[in-house]
């Protein structure tokens, strides 16, 4: 899908107003200083960055909750920019690499690739299933969101009329899934959402749910592939530095398996790697989990063990 030379945007996004706890703004900032970009161009990439987005802060006290929403309006104006961005280096045939920030970024960059690619795919690597709605979430964090608004499920909310309905149910899979919640499970099932949670990872190993979870969404290996990656699907061990850590994870091997495979297919045009907050734990964790966030992008984009 990519013409020669592959091209990779790197998309800093230090935004974090789809959740409460500070620092994971500071993420993109920390994987690029730990010399993300030229680890990308020793693989081969041509690297483009120019430099962490620019955001127009709303001051919290004019962004009061929408329904249960919280900073819907900051939310929807970064998320509408990152979706414009994204989907401009799409069409200039660059792999766009997002770097979070909170997940709630990926109603962006989903946005974003769909526009260029119609019949893109999603690969949700995730703790969770971020697919909540204002009817369904306890918490009013947006980043336990974004995949219920892409598909345009559950009650509209003005804010967010420019969200597009562009993701169909059989073309988004889970995989590393631990703690849903109630109603999100209820949607999972009512729209037929294919989802390996750690269950099927124990049962069938890594290799065949990565097998089954393509063909799934992607029966030929034909279509483009939109890899969305939480660290948090990784286990705290292994990437301790995020919002909201599970115990039971993917191993640090599985997680980079998975990019391995993607990035395999041949088909991958878009990469997100997400809730890196180098603020939460020791120094030495935040370490740990930056340098985790860059090997996967690393796997992703084609770095081999031999
Ligand atoms: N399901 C919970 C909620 O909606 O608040 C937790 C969501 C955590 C989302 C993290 C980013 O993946
Ligand atoms: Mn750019
Ligand atoms: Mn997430
Ligand atoms: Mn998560």
């Amino acid at each position: 899908f990519l013409p020669d030379p592959k091209t990779v945007a790197i998309v800093g996004c230090p935004f974090r107003g789809g959740q409460a706890k500070l620092g994971v703004d500071k993420g993109p900032i920390h994987l690029v200083e730990a010399g993300l970009p030229e680890q990308l161009a020793e693989l081969g990439w041509k690297v483009q960055f120019d430099g962490h987005h620019q955001f127009e802060e709303i001051p919290t006290e004019d962004d009061p909750p929408i329904g249960k929403l919280k900073n819907p309006r900051s939310v929807s104006r970064v998320c509408q920019a990152v979706a414009k961005v994204v989907g401009e280096h799409a069409k200039k045939g660059q792999l766009p690499l997002t770097l979070g920030g909170d997940h709630s970024l990926a109603m962006g960059t989903i946005s974003g690739t769909l526009e260029k690619y119609p019949d893109a795919c999603v690969i949700w690597v995730d703790a969770h299933a971020d697919i909540n709605t204002a009817e369904t979430t306890d918490s009013g964090n947006i980043h336990g969101m974004p995949v219920s608004f892409l598909l345009g499920i559950g009650p509209k909310v003005d804010e967010f009329s420019w969200v597009k309905p562009v993701l169909k149910p059989h073309r988004i899979v889970y995989i590393g899934l631990r703690d849903v919640d109630q109603g999100e499970r209820r949607i999972l099932r009512e729209y037929g959402i294919k989802a390996f949670s750690m269950h099927e990872v124990d049962k069938y190993g890594i290799g065949r749910v990565v097998e089954m979870a393509l063909d799934h969404v992607n029966p030929g290996r034909k279509l483009p592939i939109h890899l969305s990656f939480d660290v948090d699907a990784l286990d705290p061990t292994v990437a301790p530095s995020t919002g909201t850590p599970v115990r039971g994870g993917l191993t640090f091997r599985e997680g980079h398996y998975i990019c391995e495979a993607v990035y395999e297919t041949g088909c991958l045009v878009a990469l997100d790697i997400m809730e890196v907050n180098p603020s939460l734990a020791d120094s030495e964790s935040a370490k740990q989990t930056v340098a985790v966030g860059c090997s996967l992008a690393r796997s992703a984009l084609g770095e081999t063990l031999l």
